[in-house]
């Protein structure tokens, strides 16, 4: 029963997933034919391309992986046919004979029928949909090979799993191809290790950062940036300790809510303590510290919150998910006809932050309660009906497109989250606003109205930049490790040509510095090119030679870490320029 399936009638994914499929199938045929006694398990289409699994008598070179390509590319010029038929389970077994992973596979099938799948020689055990013929598998590029457990199974047999990636056209597979090479290059990972910006310890454990230096400097900075715009718009800084009883998060819920993300309590004599897993009931008990009335609010408590969760160790990694983390955090309490003001003035923080980050591409996701799993979140239906209609009000209001995420709420209530894709298309969440009508009951928090009754105040919670770690992982790789002026741990060094223009070197420096710029002097044995191309592999922005000319000059040579070269320049109009690209910020 041959199909003759007409891919330019199916949609794009339908026509990608065949191709890709059938990809998988031509590799495996390559596979079996190159390599004596080759065992094939799985091979399915994938995001971007394709993958095969198999159990091989030697580890693969990229030698193989050349053989294999063109192996491949002969049958896909040879355009045969991919031709469907069923058969019993027993003469698939017989057909397999020799294929452990087919015939584990076969076992599996609920059906007396097997599906199967022939192109030339080879045939599959497959339900299909594919191509109708090997000429139509699109552009594909094999990409690399890694062990892979049988069934993902740490007991089973380790498998050779080699990945193709394919599209349509050999422009789409190219300017694919450079996108993966292009995140490689800004992997904030490698780009922390190679600026020194980061780093990890064995002994510390996983998702457990070290900031180093210069890493300590950007994140100071961001710091110092975000705290700013708090405190002009109101925002109370405070202090408060990163752990906490174990009744503190009985009483706010987290126990009951949180707790799998929560490290395991600490037994002392005659309690348990909590590393927290966030900083809210520590705000809530500063708020709760006072008495208050509707004249003082809305009540704003910030802090840089340092705080402690038990992600798994398949998902930390580098800085944009880790176990210790510092969120620019804030707690505002204020009344219910208050929530949608106060909202949109946390919005206008997060578009006055992104501008200064220079952030522009990024998206809003409601993220509501989940209504199949109920239990997963504090009870109270009227409560979530007006805290998620307040919610999407407030955005209606401000005329914001966003997407809806039952099920991504947090326990106490609904937020609303700005989402970022990294240079692969993987989402994660920064900026948040989430709005909590539970918090105040378990913690019987109140302010006094204007009819002198008690009235229950709404905290909002929200992270305008994030965690520090996230945000940081995100900058590099927006960046590229170039950071802006404002935010360059180093931002200009000072090259001598030669010894005897170390003394005027070092003074450009001392002046820098009090101008409270950060520049550094090269004063290494190398070459003044060598310092150069140091300093760019650095990205640092600006590199200022001094020679005799400029030492008779009082100027320096700039540079600028794009190759740019601005020729000298009076060392106090180097001073103001760069004094006038801080302020500016990346505006
Ligand atoms: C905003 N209580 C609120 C706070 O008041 C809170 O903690 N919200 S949160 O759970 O959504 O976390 C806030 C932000 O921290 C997230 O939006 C995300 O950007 C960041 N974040 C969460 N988990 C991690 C992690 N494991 N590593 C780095 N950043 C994280
Ligand atoms: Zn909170």
């Amino acid at each position: 029963m041959a199909e003759t399936p007409k891919l330019k009638e199916m949609s794009q994914e339908d026509r990608l997933h065949r191709m890709r499929h059938s990809a998988a199938h031509i590799m495996a045929e390559a596979v079996l034919e190159l390599f004596d006694g080759a065992k094939f398990a799985i091979g399915p289409a994938i995001d971007n391309g394709f993958y095969y699994d198999f159990d091989l008598p030697q580890p693969l070179t990229p030698d193989d992986l050349q053989k294999i390509d063109r192996r491949m590319r002969r049958t896909i010029k040879r355009n045969v046919e991919f031709v469907h038929s069923d058969i019993t389970k027993d003469e698939a077994r017989a057909m397999f004979a020799g294929q452990p992973y087919k015939l584990e596979l076969i076992d599996g099938i609920e059906d007396e029928a097997v599906s199967l799948y022939q192109h030339g020689d080879f045939t599959d055990l497959c339900e299909g949909p594919h191509v109708g013929r090997s000429g139509q598998v699109g552009a594909f590029k094999l990409t690399s090979s890694s062990g892979a457990y049988w069934r993902g199974d740490e007991h089973n047999p380790m498998l050779q799993r080699i990945y193709g990636a394919l599209f349509e056209t050999q422009e789409e597979l190219d300017a694919h191809l450079e996108r993966v090479e292009e995140a490689q290059r800004r992997d904030h990972r490698r780009l922390g290790r190679e600026l020194g910006l980061f780093a990890g310890h064995e002994l510390i454990g996983a998702g457990l950062p070290l900031w180093l230096p210069k890493g300590a400097t950007v994140r100071r900075l961001l710091e110092e940036f975000i705290t700013g715009l708090e405190r002009q718009a109101g925002y109370q800084h405070v202090y408060t300790p990163h752990l906490a009883k174990r009744e503190l998060y009985e009483i706010s819920g987290h126990w009951d809510h949180f707790q799998d993300d929560m490290f395991p309590p600490m037994d002392l004599e005659h309690e348990q303590m909590v590393l927290r897993p966030m900083n809210c009931p520590h705000h809530i008990l500063i708020y709760k510290n006072d008495h208050h009335s509707y004249r003082d609010l809305p009540v704003k408590i910030a802090e840089l919150g340092t705080m402690y969760r038990y992600e798994r160790s398949g998902v930390v990694g580098g800085l944009s998910r880790v176990r210790a983390m510092t969120l620019n955090d804030a707690h505002i309490f204020c009344a219910p006809e208050q929530v949608k003001a106060e909202f949109s003035n946390v919005m206008r923080m997060v578009e006055e932050a992104y501008e200064h980050l220079g952030i522009t591409e990024y998206s809003y996701r409601l993220s509501l309660r989940d209504p199949e799993n109920k239990e997963k979140y504090a009870p109270g239906d009227e409560m979530w009906d007006t805290a998620e209609q307040t919610l999407r009000e407030a955005m209606d209001e401000l005329s914001l497109p966003y997407t809806v995420a039952p099920g991504e709420a947090a326990f106490y209530g609904p937020k609303l989250d700005i989402q970022f894709s990294d240079l692969l298309g993987r989402e994660e969440t920064y900026s948040t606003i989430q709005i909590d009508f539970h918090l105040p009951n378990q913690f019987d928090l109140s302010y006094i109205g204007e009819d002198n009754e008690e009235h229950r105040p709404v905290i909002i919670h929200r992270g305008v930049i994030s965690t520090m770690e996230r945000m940081m992982a995100h900058l590099i790789e927006l960046y590229g490790g170039a950071f802006p002026l404002w935010l360059a741990p180093i931002q200009a060094v000072v090259i001598p040509i030669a010894d005897r223009h170390l003394d005027f070197a070092s003074q450009v420096v001392d002046d820098m510095l009090a101008a409270d710029l950060r520049v550094e002097l090269d004063d290494g044995g190398d070459r003044m090119q060598a310092k150069i191309r140091n300093a760019q592999l650095q990205k640092v922005p600006y590199m200022l030679v001094v020679g005799d000319r400029e030492q008779e000059a009082e100027s320096v040579a700039v540079r600028l870490r794009s190759g740019e070269d601005l020729g000298p320049l009076p060392v106090f109009q180097v001073i103001d320029r760069l004094k006038d690209e801080v302020a500016t910020r990346t505006k």
